[in-house]
């Protein structure tokens, strides 16, 4: 009995255990400076980052606590701690910065986290999670830059392409090893092995940088690739970004090659610690032999070729004898600052097997991948001894079923595989990448199978955690057509294409996608390392440049609309990830520019007609690809992106606690918008222009096309950077709508706009006609370039069309297929499809309002992985009834617009609204309003 009663006694328990930890908090994913427990960070005060789960509803963090240590069972005995915060009253979870003892060179920090929830009830520790400290000062450096200059092998050939360098080095190790950590970068691109095996899975590390300015180091844990006893450590390198092709042949010549030095270097620095204390260092220095391998060339924009007879069978591993090959030299290194990699590493995120393979002509073979994206292929073959297999890429088909490369420019993208003739032999290049949904193969001696090619897509390692779907599967397919574009330019740089030679890191084109990206994608790391190229490449009397990096010092290239970027794109990082760390680190630069504008305005307070004879093109790129008959006066167009910059500054000065700047920045755009309002909008809210002042529009982009103020772009950048009194936006609306009227409801707009049409039709309450345009099939609109193919985003409305093929009147050079700046469109998919945005910075205040537009969807689904968790909107259309499926991540609240007119009801899971969970706000037009904390909710209403 008594036994009885004990187990029965003991459910009970366990059950109020269970009970209580239901609706607990648990911390569940912790990330600092956006990695998952990332070695080499040279930040002093990394930012911690936590996520919470919890069955509960309204769950809120009201305190934290994080304890850090050097060594695990120092935390887990609470002895020699870095940093403890003790229980901080805070509500914060993200964005934490490190506030502990100075942290040293090589530093491990084994960290975890508790929070108290609203009742003040403490969470259990988080998982123990750590972060390893960089090299911090130049003097850790004992390694030297170390290079091989090998020779072209390919002296008929017009480019020059020499061979990649192999070099290495064996070493000993002693017993017992406690940790053991690689810390390397070159000028060009590594591939790093110890005892034959590749460290990482990174592609073209370090990355580019402005190498005269700032190199890159990564830093590896290697502690399992060491044996005791003698070890070799082995690196190829790659001209990539350092030395070999980059960019348009126009920009550079004559070479367009070694813009940043002749042949690439190594720096490479291992430590290893002993259990004992104490510690080796092997470092690259004179003692490093190199060779030829059997790579013939590897270069980024011309691709590689490979003589499988020249291998180096173990070259990297202890079993090889190195006595041919040659010492290495002293290269010159750079003086650029040697920081630790802030960004996402180039990696491959997936394979493709080819879904057809055609014949266009004897023995030429064409692979189609169903996919256009950024990456190499795989080649499996056998045949004989120096046979030779040619693989070209495209991203097209001509009508004849041939290969379309007109629009790789002077990018070669051939990659060249000899054979050895030794059974099935596997190949993949190194140090290039091609843009191509089409691979031609010639040289075979026997019929491919699908086998013969994959497709190994890479680009940068950003989480795209979102999600978009609906019930329309043309735009499912233009969401997912966005997707593969960011993944194939978010290529270590935002890029505007992957194919051909260009390539270039165009602020234009990242400034229009960057809420669309931020939406898609995690990139507040990449960003982070973007920023220092914008840095980087800002001239010294404040403009950004068009791109960064900029890898042609004397190129002063700068354009409104592109070089706002400098401030826009950091200002949506801040509100997407409340990173006011971007800020800091990027005011300076942002005052710089914004000095600049202030000056060049200071007589108008915004830009008049002919302002901007500065910039080349005269009046930069405008809405560079638009469909008007006259181009939107570029003048406008710099004076709205002057003064949404003006905006967004003070916005950021007060961010930072710098009120007097974020007063100064006002009160400048309140006199820019009204002087600007005074010049170029008439009574009826039409734009006017005094065309005269253009004269024949020489040295302006297409100026003999003349110019006009009256374009649906200049009507909806007014109103998505909301710059307009209300009845003067009413007046903009109206002339919007007008003009979309006269065009058969299709857009007009070029790149500089395109982002801003369907937002600002949705803040005009016409959510109906962005739905409308969104959908639309017809030339020129997103679904017609599905119709057409695609499977990314095209650079122009009109890419391909039917009647004209590539050509048309455009130019079928620059004529890209995979180019994300047209894909702006899809922020309105999370901002008001599935209606997810934030009121503050970092989502911690959140608002749901879903637009329904012209109810031809019937059910969309939207999920945005918010640095607090998954906020998610799904809903759906059922005859009368709207359902709508939120969730909202524990520590934040929402504001939840349901559709519903005044007087009808809304349930909540099958009951009346509970009003102790649920608050009602108000009834405002359509909606009602609510006030909801964390948790999943399934409201329904009657439409
Ligand atoms: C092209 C780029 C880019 C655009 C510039 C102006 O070369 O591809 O999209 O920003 O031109």
């Amino acid at each position: 009995m008594k036994k009885i009663t004990l187990i029965f006694l003991s459910l009970i328990l366990l059950y109020s255990c269970e009970k209580k930890t239901d609706n607990s908090i648990t911390i569940s994913k912790i990330t600092v400076n956006y990695f998952d427990n990332p070695w080499g960070i040279d930040d002093p005060n990394p930012s911690i980052n936590w996520i919470m789960t919890s069955n509960g509803r309204n769950k809120k963090q009201t305190a934290y606590q994080i304890k850090v240590a050097s060594l695990k069972e120092d935390l887990d005995n609470d002895k020699n701690i870095l940093w403890d915060s003790g229980k901080l009253i805070s509500e914060q979870n993200s964005q934490i910065r490190y506030a502990g003892k100075t942290l040293q060179s090589g530093q491990h920090c084994y960290f975890k986290i508790r929070v108290w929830d609203e009742n003040d009830v403490a969470s259990a520790w988080s998982e123990t999670n750590m972060w390893t400290m960089g090299l911090l000062k130049k003097s850790d450096w004992k390694a030297k830059w170390i290079g091989y200059k090998t020779t072209d092998k390919n002296k008929k050939d017009t480019l020059h392409l020499p061979p990649p360098p192999y070099l290495r080095k064996s070493f000993t190790t002693k017993p017992n090893i406690k940790n053991a950590t690689l810390y390397i970068t070159a000028l060009g691109a590594f591939e790093v092995s110890l005892n034959g095996k590749k460290i990482g899975n990174d592609l073209l590390a370090p990355g580019w940088s402005d190498y005269n300015k700032r190199i890159y180091y990564k830093t590896y844990n290697v502690i399992d690739y060491l044996k005791k006893g003698e070890n070799t450590i082995g690196a190829i390198l790659g001209d990539a970004w350092y030395a070999g092709y980059v960019g348009p042949k126009v920009l550079s010549k004559p070479r367009n090659r070694e813009l940043y030095g002749l042949h690439p270097g190594l720096l490479s620095q291992l430590e290893i610690e002993y259990d004992n204390g104490d510690k080796d260092i092997i470092t690259s220095d004179e003692n490093w032999k190199a060779n030829e391998g059997p790579f013939v060339y590897a270069d980024l924009l011309m691709g590689a070729e490979y003589n499988a007879n020249l291998e180096l069978t173990n070259w990297n591993t202890n079993n090889y004898d190195d006595k041919n090959w040659s010492p290495v030299y002293i290269h010159q290194g750079t003086e650029g600052v040697i920081q630790a990699y802030p960004g996402n590493s180039i990696q491959v995120y997936d394979e493709i097997i080819p879904i057809e393979i055609t014949e266009p002509e004897k023995g030429t073979y064409i692979f189609n991948l169903g996919q256009n994206f950024a990456g190499h292929a795989r080649l499996q073959v056998q045949g004989n001894k120096n046979d030779t297999i040619v693989i070209r890429f495209g991203e097209r088909l001509h009508d004849d079923g041939k290969l379309m490369t007109e629009n790789l420019r002077f990018a070669r993208a051939t990659d060249t595989y000899i054979l050895k003739g030794e059974g099935v032999e596997t190949w993949e290049p190194k140090f290039t990448y091609h843009g191509f949904q089409y691979v031609e193969v010639t040289g075979l001696k026997t019929k491919p199978t699908k086998e013969t090619i994959t497709g190994i897509p890479f680009g940068s390692s950003i989480p795209f955690e979102s999600s978009f779907t609906s019930s329309d599967e043309i735009l499912n397919r233009m969401y997912q057509n966005v997707i593969w574009t960011q993944h194939s330019n978010f290529m270590e740089v935002p890029t505007d294409s992957p194919q051909r030679d260009e390539r270039l890191g165009w602020l234009g084109d990242v400034q229009i996608f960057s809420r669309s990206a931020l939406y898609n994608a995690n990139i507040g790391a990449f960003n982070r390392k973007w920023f220092a190229d914008l840095r980087d490449a800002q001239y010294d009397n404040g403009p950004y440049a068009v791109f960064a990096p900029r890898p042609y010092p004397k190129l002063v290239w700068y354009s409104p609309g592109w070089m706002e970027a400098g401030v826009m794109v950091p200002y949506n990082t801040y509100k997407f990830y409340n990173d006011t760390k971007v800020i800091e680190n990027h005011y300076e630069s942002m005052t710089r520019f914004m000095d600049y504008h202030i000056e060049k305005s200071k007589v108008h307070k915004f830009y008049p007609e002919h302002s901007f004879t500065d910039a080349r093109p005269i009046g930069g790129f405008g809405d560079w690809l638009s469909m008007t008959d006259k181009h939107l006066s570029h003048d406008i167009l710099a004076s709205m992106h002057y003064q949404y910059a003006l905006k967004i500054m003070s916005e950021m000065s007060a961010a930072i606690g710098n009120q007097e700047k974020a007063s100064y920045y006002k009160v400048l755009y309140n006199e820019s918008v009204t002087a600007f309002i005074k010049h170029y909008i008439d009574e009826d809210g039409k734009f006017q222009i005094d065309e005269a002042v253009y004269g024949d529009g020489k040295g302006y982009f297409e100026g003999e096309k003349g110019f006009t103020g009256h374009t649906q772009s200049a009507y909806a950048t007014a109103i998505y950077f909301d710059l307009l009194p209300p009845n003067l936006k009413e007046k903009a609306g109206k002339h919007l709508v007008d003009l979309l009227a006269k065009n058969n409801n299709l857009p007009s707009s070029g790149i500089l706009g395109i982002r801003q049409l369907l937002p600002a039709l949705s803040s005009i309450g016409r959510s109906d006609l962005a739905y409308e345009i969104l959908l639309k099939k017809d030339y020129p609109s997103w679904g017609f370039q599905i119709k057409n193919g695609a499977t990314t985003i095209w650079e122009r409305w009109n890419s391909y069309t039917p009647e004209n093929g590539f050509n048309g009147e455009m130019n079928a050079e620059m004529n890209s297929f995979n180019h994300y700046a047209f894909g702006a469109f899809s922020q309105f998919l999370f901002s008001d499809i599935a209606g997810i945005k934030t009121k503050d910075a970092g989502f911690n205040n959140i608002i749901i309002k879903p637009k329904l537009g012209n109810m031809s969807l019937s059910h969309a689904s939207g999920k945005y992985a918010s640095i607090n968790g998954n906020i998610t909107s799904s809903w759906s259309i059922e005859g009368h009834y709207f359902n709508l499926e939120v969730e909202i991540p524990v520590n934040t609240s929402a504001t939840v617009y349901i559709p519903s007119k005044e007087g009808n009801n809304v349930l909540e899971s099958g009951n009346e609204i509970d009003s102790n969970l649920i608050k009602f706000l108000k009834q405002e037009g359509e909606y009602k309003m609510y006030e909801i904390g964390s948790g999943s909710y399934k409201f329904k209403s009657e439409i």
